[in-house]
Parts: C-alpha cells; sequence; structure tokens
C-alpha cells in the first residue's frame, strides 16, 4: 500500500517520534513508570495515529525495524532520566511490543544488545504485549520466557479485553496487569460496574502481580480505584503522552490513606 511504501521513507527520514505517558503512584503521586507510544510526524498528513499505520507496519514487516527504532529511543531515554533525574526518575520504563516482533526468533537477543548499549538495567524496562500477541504459543511464549530471564519485565496490555485472560496467567510469565481502560470507563457508574475492576486487582495481589488501572480520566475514577486497591493509575488525567513528560509529584488525587 502506498501508507506500507511510506513508512520505509519515514523510517529513513526521521519522522517517528516517541511520546511518554506517566504511570502514577499512589498515595505519593510519584511517577513510578512510563509508558512509550510512538508517532509519525508526516510532513503532509500531520500527525498520523499509530492505530492508522501500526498495523500496517506489522503487515508489511516494517513493525520489526520500526519497532527495534521504538525500543532503543525509549531505553535511551531511560537511561538519561536515570542519569539526570536520580531518585526522581522512573523506576521503569514500558515499551509496546507487537506480536509479529514477539514471534521471531533473536527478539530476546535484540532486547539484550539494546539495554546493554543504554547501559540501562533489565528491571528498567517492561515489554507490553497484548493477550492475543501471546493466545497462540509458540515462539511468542519462548520469547517471553527468554525476556523473563533477562530481568526484563513483563506487562500483559489490554487486560481483560482479549479471549484466553485467566488462562495466559497460568501458562505465560507475566508481572504487570494493565487492566483495560473500559472496566475504568463504566467504574463510576451506579450498579455493578466495580465488580470486574474490583476482581481482576483481586486477581493480580492473589498472584503476586503488580496491576495498572488504564484510560484514567477523572478525579472520580482515580479515586474509585484506590479504594478498590489499585496502586498504579495511568490516564489523562494524571497527563498525555508528551515528549518530556513532568516528573514532579502529582498532587491531582484525594486518596484515603
Ligand atoms: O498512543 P495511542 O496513542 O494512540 O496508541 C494507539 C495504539 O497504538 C495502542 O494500541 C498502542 O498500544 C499502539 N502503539 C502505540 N505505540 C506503539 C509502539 O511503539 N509499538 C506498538 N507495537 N504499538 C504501539
Ligand atoms: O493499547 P495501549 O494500552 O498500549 O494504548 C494506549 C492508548 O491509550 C494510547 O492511544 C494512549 O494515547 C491512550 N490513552 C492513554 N490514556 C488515555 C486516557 O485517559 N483516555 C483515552 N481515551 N486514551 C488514553
Ligand atoms: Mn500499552
Ligand atoms: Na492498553
Amino acid at each position: 500500500t502506498r501508507l506500507g511504501g511510506e513508512i520505509r521513507l519515514a523510517l529513513d527520514h526521521g519522522q517517528f517520534r516517541v511520546v511518554y505517558q506517566p504511570i502514577v503512584e499512589l498515595p505519593s503521586g510519584r511517577v513510578a513508570a512510563v509508558e512509550a507510544l510512538v508517532r509519525w510526524e508526516h510532513p503532509q498528513r500531520g500527525l498520523v495515529s499509530p492505530v492508522d499505520f501500526v498495523p500496517v507496519a506489522e503487515r508489511n514487516g516494517l513493525i520489526v525495524e520500526l519497532g527495534e527504532w521504538i525500543l532503543r529511543t525509549a531505553c535511551h531515554q531511560m537511561a538519561t532520566w536515570r542519569r539526570e533525574l536520580g531518585e526522581q526518575a522512573p523506576d521503569r520504563i514500558s515499551v509496546n511490543v507487537s506480536a509479529r516482533q514477539l514471534a521471531r526468533h533473536g527478539f530476546a537477543a535484540t532486547v539484550a544488545a539494546v539495554i546493554a548499549e543504554a547501559g540501562l538495567p533489565a528491571p528498567c524496562l517492561a515489554v507490553e504485549v497484548t493477550e492475543t500477541a501471546v493466545f497462540e504459543g509458540g515462539q511468542a511464549v519462548v520469547t517471553l520466557n527468554e525476556l523473563r530471564d533477562l530481568g526484563v519485565r513483563i506487562a500483559l496490555d489490554d487486560f481483560g479485553t482479549g479471549h484466553s485472560s485467566l488462562n495466559l496467567l497460568q501458562t505465560v510469565p507475566v508481572d504487570i496487569l494493565k487492566v483495560d481502560k473500559s472496566f475504568v470507563d463504566t467504574i463510576t457508574e451506579a450498579g455493578r460496574h466495580a465488580v470486574i475492576a474490583e476482581a481482576l486487582i483481586q486477581v493480580s495481589h492473589g498472584l503476586g502481580l503488580a496491576a495498572v488501572a488504564e484510560g484514567v480520566e477523572t478525579a472520580a475514577q482515580a479515586e474509585a480505584l484506590h479504594r478498590l486497591g489499585y496502586r498504579l493509575l495511568q490516564g489523562y488525567y494524571f497527563g498525555r503522552p508528551v515528549a518530556d513528560p513532568n516528573f514532579a509529584l502529582s498532587t491531582a488525587v484525594a486518596t484515603q490513606d
């Protein structure tokens, strides 16, 4: 496709950017982690969303090269923050990895080389994978075990929206559950809407996993999540994805403890 060909050119001409969204820890308000998200600054079309070009790059295979560039950029940025900010630096950077990258032999070796080159300790990196990407098993699960052996953290993204959520937790190494925005959206509505968000925090605690609630847009949602036991929150309420996030303490949430 035309867009597919343009992705090749965009890589060569440096049109991709990585932006970073804070993941805030409660009750401190500290930015405990950031998620790296890719953006395409297209000279004619303006800002193109990854929703439009990541699937194209997955189909034509360029996601491998693009994904490696994103990983390298994010790891170097994280290493810079650690040098410049010291204690104020986030503990971890989270990078989205697509099914196609995960299915490659040698992906874990690439990750090992990139973090070594950046001088980043492995636990400072998390890879975000979707349930769908690991559902098929095979090399994707082999790769996750290799990453886990390196000390890299593994986050299950959009958790609760795939086909095999709970079963996957028994077969795949996972450190972090990213509870999908759809369960956060309804949490303050009357009725039974908080039940799933509550069940998911209990599953994560029971399995010794960290849980991140995604897509938090209001103070009321943040407070409701905190009451349910969520300690890591991400969403526009705390900060949008930006090139240069503010790592100062967030006072944006009133908490009970
Ligand atoms: O940042 P949002 O901004 O619009 O991202 C939209 C979608 O694109 C999400 O599903 C997100 O996971 C995906 N995405 C964003 N950045 C990356 C990336 O660096 N790599 C991959 N594989 N997907 C990404
Ligand atoms: O699939 P994944 O969870 O990686 O994608 C994250 C997507 O969600 C990105 O597009 C990111 O920009 C977007 N996002 C992050 N916080 C919020 C939020 O509070 N509200 C909405 N609508 N989108 C958000
Ligand atoms: Mn993600
Ligand atoms: Na998500």
